[in-house]
């Protein structure tokens, strides 16, 4: 089979990282349900911090194990499973020796900006869970799987709020007469959302110098909950963070209004995020997937369907829980984060569009299908984890205890 990238490649098996979390579960089932041989490697580690700071779903999620049988048993299809920490390279080179992947799917680091903003402990562990995480793979597949692409997931963070357009991840500059196309340049704003830098710089390396083939997707917040596999049975259902350290932006102001919570808008709520439907996320892996990215080639590709203020999501959920009787009220919450509260923004995102996306857009059907999702699992909603903890300003040498 021809790819658009005019190699013969035709991925079938595909390794996915991470794929017991949010975005990780829900493009593991995606891809089996499509025809692809899939393996999840994931450490567990997040139902792990969960524990350790007190936090859980707003959604009962089954165990790992019973997840996957659950899928065989409802369409045939096995899943592998290989539970390890790819810090640990003799893991990870046993799993690809085993699994023999034609694509990875990289999902598999710790993705919350708060908590990297805890403690130094947090905020080490973040970098180096990641940032070594992500060699390891690059390693793997230079000694083992030469051809096979990297599928990597980056964040829209890594580029911040620049006062000009934001491109997929090179500008062309001219400068005192002379002109080349350069990466864009990267302006993190937590040490998780450095992190991500730092691991795009050593996969553009190793691109050049290994030939290796990747993809990375500067992927934007994503929110929403089901996706067609999720919502064939309740113990595939997905986990929905709402809490103020993994919760992200949509996904927590659907939850605050469910509960009667005010909703949080931090500061001025000027800020400007891009945003998709987790249904996109699936479906943008999809195509990465299925159009590898040519050998020594590191692609970038901004993820994301449209982009919004903290203010416009507060005003459309408010809008969309007031048609559903519920009396939704907002209060600026003192900015816990470090950021520019109003900012120009207008990043390019075309790459994914042009490989055939056709995108979700936020819509009032989905808002009131996560409100209702909310309201549905109310009871387990545990109120004294929304307001936020964790102080970009405040972050501690020492290890902390996190309280609300
Ligand atoms: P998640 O925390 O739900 O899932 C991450 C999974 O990776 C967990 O199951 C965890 O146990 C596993 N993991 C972490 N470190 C590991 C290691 N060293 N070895 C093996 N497994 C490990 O996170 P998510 O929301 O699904 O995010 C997945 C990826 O997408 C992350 O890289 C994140 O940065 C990126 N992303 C997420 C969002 C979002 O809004 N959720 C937006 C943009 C980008
Ligand atoms: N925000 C609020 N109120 C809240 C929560 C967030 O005003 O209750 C604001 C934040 O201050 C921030 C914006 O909303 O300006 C987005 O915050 P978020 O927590 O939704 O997202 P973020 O911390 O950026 O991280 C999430 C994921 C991360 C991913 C990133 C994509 O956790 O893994 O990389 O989204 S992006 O934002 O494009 O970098």
């Amino acid at each position: 089979v021809q790819t658009s990238s005019g190699d013969s490649l035709k991925p079938q098996r595909v390794m996915v990282i991470g794929g017991d979390g949010y975005c990780g579960w829900a493009t593991a089932l995606h891809l089996s349900n499509k025809g692809y041989e899939v393996a999840i490697v994931d450490s567990l580690v997040r139902r792990l911090f969960d524990h350790q700071l007190g936090l859980d779903s707003l959604t009962p999620i089954s165990s790992i194990q019973n997840r996957l049988q659950r899928w065989k048993s409802l369409t045939g299809k096995s899943i592998e499973l290989y539970i390890g920490d790819i810090c640990d390279f003799e893991f990870l080179s046993e799993t690809f020796q085993s699994f023999e992947p034609d694509a990875v799917v990289h999902f598999g680091e710790q993705r919350s900006a708060p908590y990297s903003m805890i403690d130094r402990p947090r905020a080490v562990y973040t970098q180096q869970n990641n940032v070594i995480g992500t060699l390891n793979v690059l390693f793997a597949i230079k000694e083992f799987r030469e051809q096979c692409h990297l599928v990597k997931l980056g964040t829209m963070g890594e580029y911040g709020t620049p006062n000009i357009d934001i491109e997929e991840g090179y500008i062309t500059i001219t400068h005192n007469g002379r002109t080349d196309t350069l990466p864009y340049p990267k302006q993190a704003s937590s040490f998780y959302h450095l992190s991500k830098v730092h691991d795009s710089h050593n996969i553009a390396f190793t691109c050049k110098a290994w030939g290796i083939r990747a993809t990375d997707l500067n992927q934007g917040v994503v929110y929403g909950v089901r996706t067609d596999e999720t919502a064939m049975h309740e113990e595939l259902v997905n986990r929905l963070d709402y809490d103020g350290i993994f919760g992200t932006a949509l996904n927590r102001f659907c939850v605050q209004a469910a509960v009667g919570h005010p909703l949080t808008v931090y500061g001025k709520g000027g800020q400007t995020r891009g945003y998709l439907d987790i249904r996109d996320t699936v479906q943008c892996v999809e195509l990465a997937i299925a159009n590898p990215a040519k050998p020594g080639e590191f692609r970038v590709f901004n993820q994301f369907t449209e982009h919004f203020s903290v203010n416009q999501l507060a005003s459309l959920v408010t809008n969309a829980g007031e048609k559903l009787g519920l009396n939704v009220k907002t209060i600026s919450v003192p900015n816990p984060r470090v950021e520019a509260e109003e900012h120009y923004y207008n990043p390019k995102h075309t790459k994914l569009v042009e490989l055939g996306l056709k995108p979700h857009l936020l819509s009032d059907s989905l808002l009131d299908s996560l409100l209702n999702f909310a309201i549905q699992y109310k009871d387990r909603i545990d109120t004294k984890q929304i307001m936020p903890s964790v102080s970009w300003r405040k972050v501690g040498v020492k290890t902390k205890t996190v309280t609300t």
